[in-house]
C-alpha cells in the first residue's frame, strides 16, 4: 500500500483551497491577474473592456433575451463538441465566443478548474450557451465541450444522447485518430448529423510549411480517411467531400473558418469596400484565374499542382492573406491600420502579430459569424429527437388501440404529445457535493416551477421528483427561471434522490416502459483496470464511501464496490479515470487521506484445447457416479457473423441478443450435438452445460438435475486456479448413473462433487488464463519513435501498425499492449518526447496469457507469466500459493490417466 500523496491535510486553509476548485466553477468568476505595468488609465480600459466582454459571453442570460430566444423550439440547437485530446474543441469554443476580444486571454471560459488548467485538458463536460440575433430572430445554440482523454469517452456518449448534431475536430497534424474512428461509429450507431472540423490548419502553414498543393492533399488524406471509416462501417451515411459542405477548414488561433459556402459567398464578395482596396479580388485569385468583370473562375493547367480548382481557390487565397499579415510589406500594412481603423481597437502599439492576422482573416472570412450560420443552416434542431419521441407514443397508442376508436386514438396521441421529457445526462455536484446539478435538455413540453414529476433510471427505479428550481447555464454560470419549452437545455437542482445517470424525467410513471432515448449498448462499458482503497484512519470508512457515492452519481467512468475487508474496489476504463476518482473524492466529495493499493487487473479461466480424458466423480453417500469432459467453444469466426445479425436489429430486438435463442444458434454453429442443459453468460463469453447422450430419462437423474446445474453455474462464477470466473467451456457430461438405487439423495454433497468434478476436468486439460488487452494509438515525431519502441520493449506490447501520417514529420504507432501494462505509459511517453505525443487508448478484449499456469517445471520457469499471474492473484486472495490437487482429483482420475490410455 502506499500513501496517495496528492491530498492535503484536513485543516482549514487546505479545506478552503479544495471548496475553491468547484466554487470557482460555478460562482466566482476569477479573471487572470493584470500585468503590474499597465498605466491605471489602460486599467480602466481594460476592465471597461472587460465588462462588454463579460455582456457579450452571457448576453444570453440577460433576462430580455431569454424570453425571447427560449420560446421558438425551431432556432434552438444543441451541438457536441468531440474529438482526441488537444485538437482543439476548447479552443474552437472559445474563439467563437470571444473572438472579438484580442486582449483577453482565451481560457476565460476554457480550463476554469484548476486541475484543468495544470492539465490542459477538459476534464468535465462544459456547457456553453449563446444566442445570436439575426433577422430579428434569435437563434440560441447549446453547445457541449466534451472531455478529449479517452478514459472520459463515456462522457461524450452521454452527451450525444441530447445532442442534434456533432462537430467532429481532426487535429491536421495528427489526423484521422483511433478516437476519431471510435466517435464516428458512435454518431452513426445513434444516426447523429456530423460535420467534420479540421483544426489548427495555420500549422500546416507556419509550422509545416507546406506549399499549396501539398496542404490540398493533406487535407485530402484526412478526408479520405474518415471516408474510409464509413465505408467499413456498411452504414448508410453521405460521404464527407468539400463539395458537399459538411466539411470545415479552421484555425481557431487567427480566426479561419472555410467550407465551399463561404468560399462562394467570397467570391461573390460581399466584405466591406475598405478591404476591397486591400485585397481586391484580382489579387486574392490571380488574374490569370479570374476574369475581371464577369466574376467567373477558371482553373489554370499552366501552373504546376494547382490543377484542382480548390487549390487556388480556396487555399492559394488563405496563404496570401497569411504572407500579407507577416509583413511582407511594412508600410502597406502601417496604411491598412490607418485606414481600417484597427489601431483604435487596440492598447498598446506593440501589438503582436496574432493580432492583426485575426482581424484581417476575421474580416475577409467574417469569423465566428460564418460558424453561426453555417451551424444553424446543417444542424435541422431536435429533430431526430423528435422522431423519437413520436416513434415511441405511437407505440403506445397502438397499444390501447385495440380498447379505443380511431378518434380515441388520436385523442391519446395528442395528449401524450404535450407530455413533459426531461433526459438528464450529468450531474454537477455544488458545494461539497451536498448538493447537484442535474444537466439534461427537455424533449417534450413545457418545465414549470414545482411540476410533481417521476423519475426513472435503466433498473426501471420510479423516484418521485418535484422540480423547485432551475437554472440556465452557460460555462457554469446560473441563471435562475420560471419556466422552459421543448429544446432547451437547463440544469435542475436536486436533492440526493437521483443516484444514476443518464435519467428520465417524465411527468407519468407509465409512459415508457423502456428508455426510447438512449441505447444500453451505446453506454456498455467494461472495466479491466482495478485498485483497491481504504481510509488512512479506518473510522473515516463511512465518510470515504457517502464520497464515493457523490463521486459515482457523476461519472460513468469507474464502478466501485465494497469489499468484506473494509476496503474498496474500484475499477475503471483506464488509469486516467481511476486517477481522477482517487483526487476528486480525496480533495472534494470526503476531504481526506487514502492508502491505495497496487494496480490489478481481472483475469478469466479457460482452455486451450477440449480435454482427452473424462473426470471422474463418485459422490459416496447418494451413491451417484459422475462422469464429464471439458470442450473448448470456439466461436471467435461465427462470432462477427452473429453479432453482426443481431446488432442490426433495434432496441427492442436488442433484448434477444443474449437469450436462449442467441446461445442455441452459437451452438448450433459450433457442432454441438448435445442436449443442452444449462448455459451461462459472462461479459460476452459463454459456458454451456450439456449431455453427450441424450438418453438419460433415469428419474433418480432428473431429481438431482437441477442440482447439478446450480453447482455448475457456481463452478463457473470461480475456477479453480486462480478464483477468477471460467469462460468459453463446455462442460459436457459423459455419463451419469446411480450405483445403486437411491435411497437418498444428499443435495450438498451431489453439488460439491459436481463443482469438484467441473474444477479438475479444467484443470486436467489444458488451462489457461485470459487477461484484458488495450488498444493504444501514439501519435508522436518522427524523432522519438525510436524511444516508444523501446519503452514498448519491456511492456509485452504487439506492434499492430506503424507508418508515418502523409505530409507531416509525425508517425502514427498502433500496439496491443495488456492492461496492466499501461501502467504510466502514458507518463512515460509523454516525459520522453517532451509531451508532443498523443496517445489514445481503449480496451480492446481478452487474450491468452503466455504461459503454463499450473505447472512450473525448471525449463520454463523464467518467463512463465501465467504462473507468477496465478501466484499473486492467489496471494491476494490469501490462499496458498498451490492449488491442492488431491483436494479436487479423485484418486480414480489418478488410476486412470496411469493406466487407461
Ligand atoms: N496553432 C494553433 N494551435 C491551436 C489552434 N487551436 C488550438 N490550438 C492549440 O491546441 C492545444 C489544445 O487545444 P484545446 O482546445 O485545449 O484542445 P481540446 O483538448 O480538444 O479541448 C492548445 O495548446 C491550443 O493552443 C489553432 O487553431 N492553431
Ligand atoms: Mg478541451
Amino acid at each position: 500500500m502506499k500513501e496517495y500523496t496528492n491530498t492535503g491535510t484536513l485543516n482549514h486553509v487546505s479545506e478552503q483551497k479544495f471548496h475553491n476548485i468547484y466554487e470557482k466553477k460555478f460562482r466566482n468568476f476569477s479573471f487572470q491577474e493584470e500585468d503590474s505595468n499597465i498605466t491605471r488609465e489602460n486599467r480602466k480600459k481594460k476592465s471597461e473592456l472587460y465588462r462588454k466582454f463579460l455582456f457579450s459571453l452571457f448576453s444570453s442570460i440577460d433576462e430580455f433575451f431569454i424570453y425571447k430566444m427560449i420560446d421558438n423550439e425551431r432556432q434552438i440547437r444543441t451541438i457536441s463538441v468531440a474529438g482526441s485530446i488537444n485538437s482543439g474543441k476548447s479552443s474552437f469554443l472559445t474563439s467563437i465566443i470571444s473572438f472579438n476580444s484580442p486582449y483577453l486571454k482565451d481560457s476565460i471560459y476554457k480550463h476554469m478548474r484548476t486541475d484543468e488548467d495544470i492539465m490542459k485538458t477538459t476534464i468535465i463536460m462544459t456547457p456553453l450557451l449563446k444566442s445570436i440575433r439575426k433577422n430579428n430572430k434569435y437563434n440560441t445554440y447549446y453547445f457541449l465541450d466534451t472531455p478529449g482523454h479517452s478514459n472520459l469517452f463515456q462522457d461524450f456518449n452521454l452527451a450525444l444522447c441530447i445532442s442534434d448534431g456533432v462537430i467532429i475536430t481532426i487535429d491536421s497534424i495528427e489526423g484521422v485518430t483511433l478516437q476519431t474512428k471510435k466517435i464516428i461509429n458512435s454518431c452513426l450507431y445513434t444516426k447523429k448529423k456530423i460535420f467534420i472540423l479540421i483544426t489548427k490548419i495555420d500549422r500546416l502553414i507556419s509550422e509545416l510549411r507546406l506549399p499549396p498543393s501539398t496542404f490540398y492533399d493533406k487535407i485530402q488524406s484526412i478526408i479520405f480517411d474518415v471516408n474510409l471509416i464509413i465505408k467499413n462501417s456498411n452504414k448508410k451515411q453521405d460521404y464527407f467531400s468539400f463539395s458537399k459542405s459538411n466539411i470545415g477548414i479552421l484555425s481557431a488561433e487567427i480566426g479561419l473558418f472555410l467550407t465551399s459556402e463561404i468560399l462562394n459567398k467570397l467570391y461573390h464578395s460581399i466584405y466591406p469596400t475598405i478591404f476591397k482596396l486591400f485585397f481586391p479580388k484580382e489579387w486574392i485569385w490571380h488574374t490569370e484565374n479570374f476574369i475581371v468583370g464577369k466574376n467567373i473562375l477558371k482553373s489554370n493547367p499552366k501552373e504546376p499542382g494547382s490543377h484542382n480548382p480548390i487549390i487556388f481557390f480556396a487555399i492559394i487565397p488563405i496563404y496570401k492573406l497569411y504572407s500579407f499579415c507577416l509583413s511582407e510589406n511594412p508600410l502597406k500594412i502601417m496604411q491598412f491600420i490607418h485606414k481600417t481603423n484597427f489601431s483604435n481597437t487596440l492598447l498598446n502599439l506593440n501589438f503582436p502579430l496574432k493580432n492583426l492576422m485575426k482581424f484581417v482573416f476575421k474580416s475577409v472570412f467574417d469569423y465566428p459569424q460564418s460558424t453561426y450560420e453555417k451551424f444553424s443552416e446543417y444542424f435541422e434542431s431536435s429533430k431526430h429527437l423528435n422522431q423519437l419521441f413520436t416513434n415511441s407514443m405511437s407505440k403506445q397508442s397502438s397499444k390501447k388501440s385495440s380498447i379505443f376508436s380511431h378518434t380515441a386514438k388520436n385523442h391519446f396521441y395528442d395528449k401524450y404529445m404535450e407530455k413533459k421529457v426531461f433526459l438528464g445526462i450529468k450531474f454537477f455536484p455544488n458545494s461539497y457535493g451536498k448538493k447537484f446539478l442535474l444537466f439534461g435538455r427537455i424533449l417534450n413540453g413545457k418545465i414549470v416551477n414545482n411540476d410533481s414529476l417521476y423519475a426513472k433510471n435503466f433498473n426501471n427505479i420510479v423516484h418521485n421528483f418535484k422540480i423547485n428550481h432551475f437554472f440556465l447555464i452557460n460555462c457554469f454560470q446560473l441563471k435562475r427561471i420560471k419556466s422552459i419549452k421543448k429544446g432547451n437545455c437547463l440544469v435542475i437542482e436536486e436533492n440526493n434522490n437521483l443516484n444514476e445517470i443518464p435519467i428520465l424525467i417524465t411527468e407519468e410513471s407509465k409512459v415508457y416502459e423502456s428508455n426510447p432515448f438512449i441505447d444500453k449498448n451505446l453506454l456498455k462499458n467494461t472495466y479491466p483496470l482495478k485498485i483497491t482503497i481504504e481510509p488512512a484512519y479506518s473510522m473515516d470508512l463511512t465518510k470515504l464511501l457517502s464520497g464515493i457515492q457523490k463521486y459515482l452519481k457523476t461519472s460513468k467512468n469507474t464502478i466501485a464496490s465494497v469489499q468484506e475487508s473494509g476496503t474498496v474496489q474500484i475499477s475503471g476504463i483506464g488509469e486516467f479515470a481511476l486517477n481522477l476518482m482517487i483526487k476528486e473524492i480525496c480533495d472534494f466529495f470526503s476531504l481526506l487521506k487514502v492508502k491505495v493499493s497496487n494496480p490489478f487487473i481481472s483475469l478469466k479461466e479457460t482452455i486451450e484445447c477440449s480435454s482427452k480424458f473424462k473426470s471422474i466423480s463418485i459422490a459416496q453417500k447418494s451413491r451417484i457416479y459422475m462422469e464429464i469432459m471439458t470442450e473448448k467453444i470456439n466461436l471467435i469466426k461465427e462470432k462477427n457473423e452473429i453479432t453482426k445479425k443481431y446488432l442490426s436489429y433495434q432496441n427492442d430486438e436488442m433484448k434477444h441478443f443474449y437469450t436462449q435463442e442467441y446461445i442455441m444458434e452459437k451452438v448450433k454453429i459450433s457442432n454441438l450435438s448435445n442436449n443442452l442443459w444449462s448455459y451461462q453468460v459472462h461479459d460476452g463469453f459463454l459456458n454451456i452445460l450439456s449431455e453427450y447422450k441424450t438418453s438419460y430419462n433415469d428419474k433418480q437423474i432428473l431429481k438431482i438435475r437441477s442440482t447439478l446445474i446450480k453447482a455448475f453455474l457456481m463452478a463457473c462464477r470461480t475456477g479453480p486456479i486462480c478464483m477468477e470466473p471460467v469462460v468459453n467451456i463446455n462442460f459436457a457430461i459423459q455419463e451419469i448413473k446411480s450405483i445403486e438405487k437411491i435411497q437418498q439423495i444428499f443435495k450438498k454433497e451431489i453439488s460439491s462433487c459436481m463443482k469438484k468434478l467441473c474444477h479438475s476436468s479444467i484443470l486436467i486439460s489444458t488451462p489457461r488464463i485470459l487477461e484484458p488487452y488495450s488498444e493504444i494509438e501514439v501519435v508522436t515525431p518522427f524523432e522519438s519513435s525510436k524511444m516508444i519502441f523501446n519503452i514498448l520493449l519491456n511492456r509485452r506490447a504487439i506492434i499492430l501498425n506503424d507508418m508515418p501520417i502523409q505530409g507531416t514529420l509525425h508517425y502514427r504507432i498502433l500496439f496491443l499492449i495488456p492492461t496492466i501494462n499501461t501502467i504510466g505509459l502514458e507518463t512515460d511517453i509523454r516525459y520522453h518526447t517532451q509531451g508532443q505525443s498523443l496517445i489514445i487508448g481503449f480496451f480492446k478484449g481478452w487474450y491468452i496469457v503466455p504461459g503454463y499456469p499450473i505447472s512450473n517445471q525448471n525449463n520454463i520457469k523464467k518467463n512463465n507469466i501465467a504462473h507468477n499471474y496465478m501466484k499473486k492473484i492467489r496471494r491476494k486472495k490469501g490462499m496458498s500459493e498451490k492449488i491442492n490437487f488431491s483436494n479436487l482429483i479423485n484418486e480414480s482420475i489418478i488410476m486412470k490417466l496411469l493406466f487407461n490410455k
